[in-house]
């Protein structure tokens, strides 16, 4: 009875037992313990194993995935060894001063301030989820579901990655992501918006699902939910939730796409700067939830501490990812602080990333001449990034093509 009370207790979050020790554990327990007692034992086992399969540590990542999917993994770990490919959110949607529209997505090709530019696309293109969970047709920037849709069909069918955010909306306050009223703890297993959260994860499900290729093949893209959780600006963040909430939530969404079918992702865990590698293993929720991770770093503090903080975290990541075998990436970036300096891209991303073992690096959107973070025709830093684009190492996607 020890030993079954002793398995009821065992935590297997925390201590990742494995079916394999679990068997171990039942042949001993079958020649040490009395005939009588097998049946009990035998029981107890099938309501272990069981309890284990439905458990969010049954979520093993090579059962979960197409085989278009761990290509795709199979690639991204590949990049490095040619260069860092180069991302840019919601590159093909709209840029600064124009924006496309649904009604017209089959007609017109795709474009992109990075193509207006350079004349190639970025390689890696991100979008956003937020609002989906609420049955919006547009996301959070306006930028409708079906063209996202469409354009990441087109952009697959061009070789591009495709990685998506979400800024779901406070689900107890329905506020938005920033809004930082405590929420994780309710939409946990027993909290009150637990349901709430379920149907979420349903209707993400559904449009992932609805994701396939020309040949029916679901598309597989990068989810990276939950980003920057060590800041304290996100209901996920480290202001409104306690990081063994963060880790169960990242774990119970995991769960939920699985049982919804949804095997078309690779996930991708991106803290915010670090202060040191602790603050990441504090949130990482365990090497069978994460496919790669990421750094979110913009210069707030100007591009000395910029430049810093992108050695040290790298150096943070390579070091992590190493340990773990994954790949690791820039998840945003940007100049913020629009510094005067005409060289930002040559001067203080480009030494800070090269050699750094990044898969890629993003910018974020190119939302309007106040808000933008790649290049644009009329941007006065365009030369600069014509020079940053063109080093050897940083792959668009004409370069990404040939890898
Ligand atoms: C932020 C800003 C917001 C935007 C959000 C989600 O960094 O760009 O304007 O709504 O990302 O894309």
């Amino acid at each position: 009875m020890k030993l079954i009370k002793c398995w009821m207790h065992l935590n297997f979050d925390s201590f990742n037992i494995s079916m394999k020790s679990l068997h171990i554990i039942s042949l001993h327990a079958i020649r040490l313990l009395k005939p009588r007692f097998l049946g009990v034992v035998l029981t107890a086992l099938f309501c272990v194993i069981h309890a284990n399969v439905f458990s969010q540590s049954s979520f093993v990542t090579n059962n979960r995935q197409t085989i278009e999917t761990e290509q795709l993994l199979d690639l991204i770990k590949r990049i490095p060894t040619k260069g860092i490919a180069f991302g840019h959110q919601d590159a093909t949607a709209y840029g600064v001063n124009w924006k496309d529209e649904d009604r017209l997505i089959s007609f017109l090709s795709v474009k992109s301030d990075v193509k207006k530019v350079t004349g190639s696309y970025p390689s890696v293109i991100g979008f956003d989820l937020g609002h989906l969970e609420l049955d919006k047709k547009e996301n959070l920037d306006t930028v409708s579901f079906i063209l996202i849709k469409d354009h990441v069909q087109r952009m697959y069918r061009k070789g591009a990655i495709i990685t998506m955010s979400w800024h779901p909306n406070n689900p107890a306050s329905d506020g938005s992501s920033w809004d930082t009223s405590h929420a994780v703890t309710h939409i946990l297993e027993g909290g009150k918006y637990h349901s709430t959260y379920i149907q979420w994860i349903d209707k993400l499900s559904v449009f992932f699902k609805s994701l396939k290729d020309t040949h029916n093949k679901a598309i597989p893209v990068i989810f990276r939910p939950y980003h920057e959780m060590n800041g304290g600006w996100f209901w996920w963040g480290a202001a409104s939730c306690t990081p063994e909430e963060y880790r169960k939530l990242w774990k119970l969404t995991c769960k939920l796409l699985q049982k919804n079918g949804v095997n078309n992702l690779l996930f991708a865990f991106s803290p915010n700067t670090l202060a040191n590698p602790q603050e990441f293993d504090l949130y990482y929720p365990g090497d069978e939830f994460v496919d790669i991770i990421g750094v979110d770093i913009y210069n707030h503090n100007g591009d000395s501490t910029f430049m810093v903080d992108l050695n040290n975290n790298l150096a943070i990541l390579k070091k992590k990812a190493a340990e773990i075998d994954k790949p690791f990436v820039l998840s945003e970036t940007g100049n913020i602080s629009r510094s005067n300096k005409k060289d930002w891209w040559t001067q203080s991303l480009y030494p800070a990333i090269k050699n750094s073992g990044i898969a890629w690096v993003l910018v974020w959107r190119n939302a309007n001449y106040k808000h933008f973070f790649a290049s644009y025709e009329g941007d006065s830093a365009k030369n600069d990034f014509k020079n940053f684009v063109q080093s050897d190492d940083i792959l668009l996607l004409d370069q990404l093509k040939k890898i």
